[in-house]
């Protein structure tokens, strides 16, 4: 496929998406998620790829959604053409994990990109923040929901309410950041815990996923009830006969359905 506005590689059983718009600070139009949708979609196929790193440049993750092309939107437009937020729900419904690798900005939409990945690697250059208060509006893709569930109330309201960016270290100690890496290191460092990842049972790690998120979306015991039955599915499986013969028996696993 082509794409023009991200670049698309695999290395080895990991799938890489890298934001590239450069001259725009890897701004999101509607395009560019459109295209990070179809990429996923391929991804999410391929049954050889195991999971899927996130990219952008030294710069910027991303600095957000595009000001130049919604600055003259109407409600109309945004609403009817459900300009700008379009597709970006096709992040939350892959099912193979994905790690965002932030170095830079990731501002606005960026962050909430960001947060729509199942964790996030930063840079010790990363910055993050919700400055839409600053354009007269409001966040739109997450960034009042998922901000206040990665890291509390109060750091949420100070972020979109102040507009003042968190470093790194700050968004680590919050939780918001799984991982602080050198930014030389950053992408290397991802495609390596995505390649351990997609080592493991393809199965199990989509009930992890699912399990995990679920911790978000009900009350504890329906997340325990989920976890316990999605638990006892998993003696099912040929790859929980295969792990746990291979601990017994002193060797690695090999998972069949990676
Ligand atoms: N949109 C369009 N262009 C941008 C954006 C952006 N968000 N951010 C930067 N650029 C462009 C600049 O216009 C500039 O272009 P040019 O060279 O042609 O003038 C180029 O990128 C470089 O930017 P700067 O010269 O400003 O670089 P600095 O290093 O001085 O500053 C900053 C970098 C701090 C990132 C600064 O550019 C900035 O503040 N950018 C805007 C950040 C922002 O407000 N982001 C929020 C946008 S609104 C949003 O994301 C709402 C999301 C709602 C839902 C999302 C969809 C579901």
């Amino acid at each position: 496929m082509e794409y023009s506005n991200i670049i698309v590689e695999t290395r080895g059983r990991v799938g890489l998406i890298t934001l590239n718009r450069p001259k725009a600070m890897n701004a999101l139009n509607d395009q560019l998620i459109d295209e990070v949708g179809d990429a996923l979609d391929a991804f999410e196929k391929d049954e050889g790829i195991g999971a899927i790193v996130i990219t952008g440049s030294e710069k910027a993750f991303a600095a957000g959604a595009d000001i130049g092309a919604m600055a003259n939107y109407s409600h109309m437009d945004a609403y009817k053409g459900d300009y700008i937020t379009r597709n970006w729900e096709r992040l939350k419904s892959c099912r193979k994990p994905i790690i965002a690798a932030v170095a830079g900005f990731a501002l606005g939409g960026g962050c909430e990109l960001a947060m729509m990945c199942d964790m996030i690697f930063a840079a010790d250059t990363a910055k993050f923040g919700q400055p839409e208060v600053k354009l007269g509006i409001l966040p739109g893709a997450g960034g009042t929901q998922r901000l206040p569930r990665a890291i509390g109330k109060a750091k949420a309201m100070d972020m979109c309410l102040t507009a003042r960016m968190m470093d790194a270290a700050e968004a680590e100690r919050a939780g918001l950041v799984a991982r602080i890496v050198p930014a030389d290191r950053l992408v290397d460092e991802a495609i390596e815990a995505a390649a351990v990842i997609a080592g493991f049972s393809l199965p199990i790690i989509i009930m992890i996923k699912e399990s995990v998120n679920r911790a978000f979306e009900s009350p504890l015991s329906e997340g325990l009830l989920f976890e316990r039955r999605t638990f006892h599915s998993a003696f099912g499986l040929e790859d929980q006969k295969e792990g746990m013969a291979a601990f017994v028996e002193k060797r690695k696993p090999v998972f069949k359905h990676r």
